[in-house]
């Protein structure tokens, strides 16, 4: 780990197309890597982790995983993909103030570039967790509501110092997909 990683949060709550977003600019521009925080604490859940009982209660809760778990998996996968070698898009995380803290405790060498926000309407997202039709243990609407409340109590405040940092890149999630897409392009483009 010899130069910085440089990594980009994506944030914004439960459907609004994090992961829709991240996985399209990662196929479209080769110097980007996505890296989803929920698919990194779903897959080590499912590969036997000594956290996986921790991981699956918190998920079905709609609450957060203790950030030392999700911070270590994110390093992980980093160092995995060569960290100083591209930019990393973390869709998901930071979710809450613990999150953000550990990160800055535990992820010397990197440089944390900005964050986008994807601002969407609730009910939107609601409709596209409905519509996805996924198997996730959390996409059904009791999970959703709690996801949501975890959303707006945590995750908020989280966006909002960013905010005030002068590191906050705000898209209108309420677009189309190509729309949202043309949006994200022109801020990743500084
Ligand atoms: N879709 C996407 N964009 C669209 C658009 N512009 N117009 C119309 N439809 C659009 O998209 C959702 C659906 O909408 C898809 O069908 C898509 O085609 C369509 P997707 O890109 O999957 O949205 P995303 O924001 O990624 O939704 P996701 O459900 O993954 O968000 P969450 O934040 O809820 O889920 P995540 O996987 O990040 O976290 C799950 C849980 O893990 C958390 O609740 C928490 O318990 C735990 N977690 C932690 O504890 N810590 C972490 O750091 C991360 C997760
Ligand atoms: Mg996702």
């Amino acid at each position: 780990m010899d130069g910085k990683a440089r990594v980009i949060f994506v944030l914004g709550g439960p459907g609004v197309g994090k992961g829709t977003q991240c996985q399209k600019i990662q196929e479209q521009n080769e110097e980007f890597v996505h890296l989803s925080a929920g698919e990194l604490l779903r897959q080590a859940r499912e590969s036997g982790s000594e956290n996986g009982e921790v991981i699956m209660q918190c998920i079905n809760q709609g609450t957060i995983v203790p950030a030392e778990i999700t911070v270590d998996l994110l390093r992980q996968a980093m160092v995995a993909h060569g960290w100083e070698k591209k930019r990393f898009l973390v869709d998901g995380f930071p979710r809450n103030e613990d999150n953000y803290q550990k990160w800055y405790d535990m992820m010397e060498a990197v440089e944390v570039e900005y964050c986008v926000f994807m601002d969407c309407d609730v009910d939107a997202m609601a409709e596209r967790i409905k519509a996805r039709g996924s198997a996730r243990s959390d996409d059904n609407p009791e999970v959703f509501k709690k996801r949501i409340t975890t959303y707006n109590e945590q995750t908020k405040p989280i966006i909002d110092r960013f905010s005030d940092l002068g590191k906050l890149r705000r898209v209108d999630g309420n677009l189309d997909v190509d729309s949202v897409y043309e949006q994200m392009l022109n801020i990743l483009k500084d």
